[in-house]
């Protein structure tokens, strides 16, 4: 439904990249709704709690490392459908096999360098805003244009 949220982060590289602003953009064009936002240097800890579903993965140590290795851009989004748009604009997890258009296929190298996250359910949208945000960094705002956009 309305109140359905993801939580996107541009990585390290995406900020090296200087791709914030156009990450932002493309959600907001999309009519959703900003509800949380942040820069980060993540501490060890919660990169490990993020990604505890790939604690047994070989890649695990470095993808941790790769994710502590700069600042990143914490936001949540909300709307109609956030989940599933989220990831058709970013795009599959590995750029090796891109979808153009999309800002992980035209901007990341590497499945180890994949630009920015995007949750992968709306469970997990969930899950990962209340590890990301504290309550009091989540903003209850209206956006007036919302009754044009959304029928
Ligand atoms: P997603 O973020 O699309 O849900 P995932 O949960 O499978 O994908 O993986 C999370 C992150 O882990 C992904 O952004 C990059 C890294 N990763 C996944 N598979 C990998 C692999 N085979 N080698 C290296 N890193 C990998
Ligand atoms: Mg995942």
């Amino acid at each position: 439904g309305g109140s359905e949220r993801t939580y996107v982060m541009v990585k390290p590289d995406g900020l090296q990249q200087g791709l914030v602003g156009e990450i932002i953009s493309m959600f907001e064009h999309k009519g959703f709704v900003l509800k949380g936002l942040k820069l980060l240097q993540t501490p060890e800890e919660l990169a490990q709690n993020h990604y505890f579903e790939l604690k047994e993965k070989p890649f695990y140590p470095k993808l941790v490392k790769y994710i502590i290795s700069g600042p990143v851009v914490c936001m949540a989004w909300q709307g109609p459908g956030v989940v599933a748009s989220a990831r058709k604009l970013i795009g599959v997890t590995n750029p090796l096999q891109p979808e153009p258009g999309t800002i992980c296929g035209d901007f990341g190298t590497e499945v180890g360098r994949n630009v920015v996250h995007r949750s992968d359910s709306p469970e997990n949208g969930e899950r990962e805003i209340a590890l990301w945000f504290k309550d009091s960094e989540l903003v209850e705002w209206e956006q007036c244009i919302t009754p044009w956009l959304w029928s």
